[in-house]
């Protein structure tokens, strides 16, 4: 036929070949140099051309005939032609500036997007609200939050800079770890995607060949799956982590087996943390004894780990889910100690390292490369909050909170804008959060499908996806360059992020600063002319523009197959001559800077504080730990109304050990009702002996249903999840500290 067109694109899963009859995708087939593709771009086509794509510009009609602010999400939306919406749209983002200033709108806009480096969502939202005089930001992630605030404080770097160039590779990890002891496991599911995407999915592959040549690896979680088969298990408590890895410490220090000339190099203020690690400071000795009932751990088990830790060349990873919880900056600092008297930190294949398997990026050995990216300008606003604390802000003009030593308070915030989120999936407590959110005046929303967030919106614009646009696929954590061609035209009056801005822009006399005369093909033009220029600095020949609409994709000569250069060997070689970055200089096992504020709830060295929620504060009410990992079949909350359509694919299915089942005349393929004090959600029961019992896991991404239920239909987990800071010095989210109740619900 004709018109049947295949081309290969990109995106956060990886690339994959995309094949096109006329106006629409028909079919997506993997990318062959990828040794395991994602099965996520399967949905990709019904997702596409799904109902619930936006198809024109929509105002909610109880705010456009009286500017209501109290029935978001509940009331119907009146279509508009483009002209008309954007004018309405431009004389209220005006309306507000004017009256209140730019310090009222909130843009922090988080949220994933799609990937392509011009036409990403966020960073043509902040561009456009600099363009007209600025916006509040938002600090962090929902991803690392809190490990953004606590881990510069122990290593004296930004933590993702930590992540992405300081961390060993899969290579040296495999050349010289013997034990690898994962707390949170190493999820090859979770690896599958990476931010802008990770093409070539090597996670599994170096599994295979870990356990080929006889490495030791541990996955200390609740569960099984979270590590690839072969692994071994040590099923621990949510939330205890901490109290497993002071009782390793403990040994150490009980057995002689601490690396003091390494503590004594290279970190500072074990003095201080010793006495309440062996007990001096408080009476309890954080002993295996102390920590067995807490983590659920044996405490011979703990004890024949910290031994096998202490003579075997050990690497210690971190998953993030431990730090998107309640107190997470503990066990990220305590993992930091905990290697530190291991004293391997430098070694290769020793020390820790977080977030392997978390993304696909992590881990991978390459060049830098500087990427391609669009300037979002100036932003004469100061004001930023902590991404997690967007509801406390809405409910709580003025107030004041804690953030990492400062003492701040909350804009007003009288206009949201949101584009490349989905904050109704993101954030917790989500029926606290629908609360809040009816309290701005105004609420914008781009977005390519009617999610529960742009059904909460009062103008919301239908956005393209990628295959409706133009770009450049290329991430600095993969060694792969993209053209992304426009597959099919956009789907119904959809426009692209960029024309819907320079729309508002052009209506606000802002075109200039926004746009700055060019159109989106030349932006990509000249960004990416810039990029090449910066590669042949490089001694990297890349195709010109042309070229590579020619070529499709190229693979990048920037892999480094062997060990990486981290700061950490010549800072463990000479720490006076390759400090750290901290105040001084060292790992600080205790910070005087954390330490001088005062913080219970974070104090100067790492400590065991339970979180609010988990199985030590259970009751009979809520007797049941949830965590909320991410889906395997899709990113977040994305492709979700598709999915949802398969058979049986809603409510989602909740793992639960067939002993918490059985105490609950559940059985497997039953439909539940989960529930605590802030909601109840639907879930579909997944009876499973590779979940420690009193945990229950439901995955995050089905769409919070419409408002009015006293259920959500679908099994979002975030109508369950607690909305409070890790603590007052990160202030991440919680999500992975609620606890629950689980009753059978079949009619
Ligand atoms: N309970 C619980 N909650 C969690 C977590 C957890 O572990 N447990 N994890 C948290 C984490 S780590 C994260 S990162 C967040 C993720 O939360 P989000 O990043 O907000 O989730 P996504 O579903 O990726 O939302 C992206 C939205 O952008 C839209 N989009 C895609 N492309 C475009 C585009 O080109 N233009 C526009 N305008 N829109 C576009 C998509 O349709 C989608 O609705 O969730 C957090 N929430
Ligand atoms: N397929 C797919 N992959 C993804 C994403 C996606 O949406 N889909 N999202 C991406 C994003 S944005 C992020 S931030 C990363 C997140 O990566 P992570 O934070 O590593 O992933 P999670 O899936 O939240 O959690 C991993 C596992 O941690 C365990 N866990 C939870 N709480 C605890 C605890 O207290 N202690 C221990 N030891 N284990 C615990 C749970 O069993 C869970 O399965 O994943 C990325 N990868
Ligand atoms: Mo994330």
């Amino acid at each position: 036929m004709s018109d049947r067109k295949t081309r290969i694109t990109t995106s956060h899963w990886g690339a994959f070949e995309v094949e096109t009859m006329g106006d629409r995708i028909i079919a997506t087939h993997p990318f062959a140099p990828d040794p395991d593709p994602s099965a996520i771009p399967a949905i990709i086509p019904q997702a596409v051309h799904h109902h619930t794509r936006i198809d024109r510009p929509h105002i909610r009609r109880a705010w456009l005939d009286r500017r209501d602010r109290k029935g978001r999400g509940a009331d119907d939306f009146v279509a508009l032609p483009w002209d008309e919406a954007l004018d309405i749209a431009a004389q209220e983002i005006a309306r507000i500036r004017d009256t209140h200033g730019n310090g009222a709108i909130f843009g922090g806009s988080y949220g994933w997007s799609s990937a392509g480096r011009f036409h990403h969502a966020q960073s043509q939202v902040h561009r456009f609200l600099n363009a007209i005089g600025g916006y509040v930001a938002s600090f962090g992630s929902y991803s690392t939050g809190c490990a953004q605030a606590i881990m510069p404080h122990v290593f004296g770097m930004n933590f993702i800079t930590l992540l992405y160039e300081h961390q060993e590779g899969w290579h040296t990890l495999d050349q010289h770890t013997e034990t690898l002891v994962m707390f949170g496991g190493i999820n090859p599911k979770n690896a599958q995607v990476s931010m802008g995407g990770v093409t070539e999915h090597e996670t599994a592959g170096w599994f295979d060949r870990f356990q080929a040549k006889g490495m030791r690896c541990v996955n200390i979680g609740p569960q099984r799956g979270d590590s690839p088969p072969g692994c071994e298990w040590m099923a621990v408590r949510p939330g205890s982590d901490t109290a497993l890895m002071l009782a390793l410490a403990w040994v150490l220090e009980d057995e002689g087996l601490t690396d003091h000339a390494f503590l004594d190099r290279c970190t500072t203020g074990f003095d201080r943390f010793c006495p309440y690690l062996m007990g001096e400071a408080d009476g309890t000795p954080k002993s295996p004894d102390w920590a067995a009932p807490l983590c659920g751990v044996p405490a011979d088990t703990i004890r024949a780990l910290a031994r096998r830790m202490a003579t075997t060349r050990t690497y210690i990873t971190v998953a993030w889910s431990l730090q998107r919880a309640h107190h997470g900056e503990q066990p990220y600092w305590m993992s930091a100690v905990l290697a530190a008297m291991l004293g391997q930190i430098g070694l290769p294949g020793g020390g820790v390292g977080y977030g392997y398997g978390a993304i696909g990026g992590v881990g991978k050995s390459l060049l830098g490369m500087t990427g391609m990216t669009l300037p979002q300008g100036h932003n004469p606003v100061a004001d930023v909050i902590p991404v997690a604390r967007i509801a406390d802000m809405l409910r709580n003009p003025g107030g004041t909170y804690d953030f990492n030593g400062q003492r701040r308070s909350y804009p007003d915030i009288r206009l949201v804008y949101w584009a490349g989120g989905n904050p109704f999936h993101h954030h917790q407590d989500l029926n606290a959060l629908h609360e809040a959110w009816q309290t701005p005046e105004t609420i914008l929303v781009n977005e390519p499908w009617w999610t529960p967030t742009a059904k909460r919106a009062d103008i919301v614009f239908p956005a393209t996806t990628p295959y409706e646009r133009e770009d450049i696929g290329r991430s600095n954590l993969d060694d792969y360059l993209f053209h992304m061609p426009q597959l099919i035209p956009p789907v119904g009056q959809a426009r692209d992020d960029y024309d819907i801005f320079a729309g508002l822009a052009a209506r606000m006399g802002a075109t200039d600063a926004y746009t700055e005369g060019r159109t989106s093909a030349e932006w990509i033009e000249l960004l990416y002319a810039d990029y090449r220029a910066r590669a042949a600095a490089q001694g990297i020949d890349v195709p010109d523009l042309d070229g590579l609409r020619e070529r499709n994709w190229m693979k990048l000569p920037i892999r480094v197959d062997g060990p990486k250069t981290t700061l950490f060997a010549p800072f463990r070689d000479d720490p006076d001559a390759a400090p750290l970055g901290t105040p001084s200089g060292r790992i600080e096992i205790f910070s005087e800077t954390i330490d001088s504020f005062g913080y219970d709830d974070c104090p100067g060295h790492p400590v065991w504080l339970p979180p609010a929620e988990w199985a030590g504060t259970a009751t009979a009410d809520a007797p049941l730990h949830l965590v909320s990992p991410q889906p395997g079949d899709k990113l977040h909350s994305q492709l979700e109304s598709a999915l949802a359509d398969q058979p049986g694919a809603r409510p989602e299915r909740l793992v639960i050990h067939p002993d918490d089942a059985a105490a609950r005349a559940i059985a497997d393929g039953d439909l539940l009702r989960v529930f605590n004090t802030r909601g109840a959600a639907r879930a579909r029961a997944h009876v499973s002996g590779d979940i420690l019992p009193g945990v229950v896991a439901l995955p995050t991404g089905a769409w919070f249903g419409d408002p009015g239920g006293n259920i959500d239909p679908h099994g979002n987990p975030n109508v369950l999840t607690a909305d409070i800071g890790t603590s007052r010095l990160g202030q991440g989210c919680s999500a992975h500290s609620t606890l629950v109740q689980v009753a059978c619900d079949n009619d």
